[in-house]
């Protein structure tokens, strides 16, 4: 495999513990739902993008096939697109397919060896685009060398919804920061999962297989392996439920039983029916959306959105 230089922004392990201990100190109980992301957890997220019931993955995509020619025309010819949580890359090829000729492709994720084996690949298969894999927690501001964006328009991706994983104030400091990092004439291509039927959604985040729940456990088990903490996995339920008042799909944790657990030398109880709160996946409408734009910069200039209109890829300038 070709070796890739990388620009190292990761957090230390020690943010896992510290965020742990907080967000399990709380009432109710939380956790960053960026930790879902280790290698194991971006494995399991993948596999949830084939799944039958999720359908924002095969939506999104078939957005890019559909309009690819339209989005690259707004885009232009030749701009530096910088991709936040680039995961595995397939979208990613499509849209580096249908630009004309960007010169360089800056993948930005927290998932550093998940990050280097895909840029890895992605370079096989577009060898004349520059690749500068960047790991980085994209909640925080991290910068690109001049030198390596080489005049170009900045153009921001950020697909899958990942900004529905935030909450509004959270996802307005993230458009900012995507404002600053583009410049004036910065644009900002993102997709943006919409509200619809919450039996849709559900069964979306609590498929028959069974491979959100293990992506959710997952968290257990990498605190299990990271700060030695010692949860009986099997005493966890997931659960996705569908908070119609935030409009969002919420991912927990669910105690079957009063149990006591140790993480990094502190005991944590739970009680039975006590949940520790994983994920929100914000569902929006267009209104919604070019409303938390606004508040952050942003102009929405286009929409495409799939035959169903349960996904919208949508073009914006500063
Ligand atoms: C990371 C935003 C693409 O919220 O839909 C999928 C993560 N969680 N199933 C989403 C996720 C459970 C996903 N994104």
């Amino acid at each position: 495999m070709s070796q890739i230089a990388l620009m190292d922004c990761a957090p230390r392990s020690s943010d896992f513990r510290h965020d742990l201990l907080a967000g399990l100190s709380q009432s109710p109980k939380t956790l960053p739902c960026k930790y879902l992301y280790d290698e194991r957890g971006s494995q399991l997220f993948e596999l949830i993008c084939e799944l039958e019931e999720y359908y924002p993955t095969r939506a999104e995509i078939s957005i890019l096939q559909n309009y690819g020619a339209e989005i690259a025309e707004a885009l232009g010819s030749d701009c530096a697109v910088i991709e936040y949580g680039s995961g595995s890359g397939l979208k990613t090829e499509i849209l580096l397919e249908h630009l004309h000729a960007p010169n360089v492709y800056f993948p930005v994720d927290i998932s550093r060896e998940h990050l280097c084996s895909s840029a890895a690949a992605l370079e096989e298969k577009c060898p004349d685009i520059d690749i500068v894999p960047v790991c980085a927690d994209f909640t925080r501001d991290f910068e690109l060398p001049d030198s390596l964006v080489n005049g170009s328009r900045r153009a921001a991706y950020f697909s899958g919804s990942t900004i529905g994983n935030f909450e509004v104030d959270e996802s307005i400091e993230i458009l900012q920061g995507m404002a600053r990092l583009c410049g004036r004439d910065g644009c900002l291509l993102i997709g943006v999962d919409l509200q619809k039927d919450p039996a849709v959604l559900e069964a979306a985040y609590d498929d028959s297989e069974g491979v959100t729940r293990q992506f959710n456990q997952n968290l257990l088990h990498r605190a299990n392996a990271e700060l030695d903490a010692d949860f009986d996995v099997e005493q966890f339920q997931h659960r996705a439920i569908y908070n119609p008042q935030h409009a969002r799909i919420e991912m927990h944790l669910e105690s079957s039983c009063d149990q006591q657990v140790t993480v990094a030398g502190q005991k944590i109880n739970f009680a039975a029916g006590e949940t520790i709160h994983t994920e929100n996946s914000h569902k929006h409408t267009l209104e919604s959306f070019a409303n938390i734009a606004a508040r952050a910069g942003w102009q929405v200039k286009t929409v495409w959105t799939d035959d169903r209109q349960y996904f919208s890829v949508q073009y914006l300038t500063v």
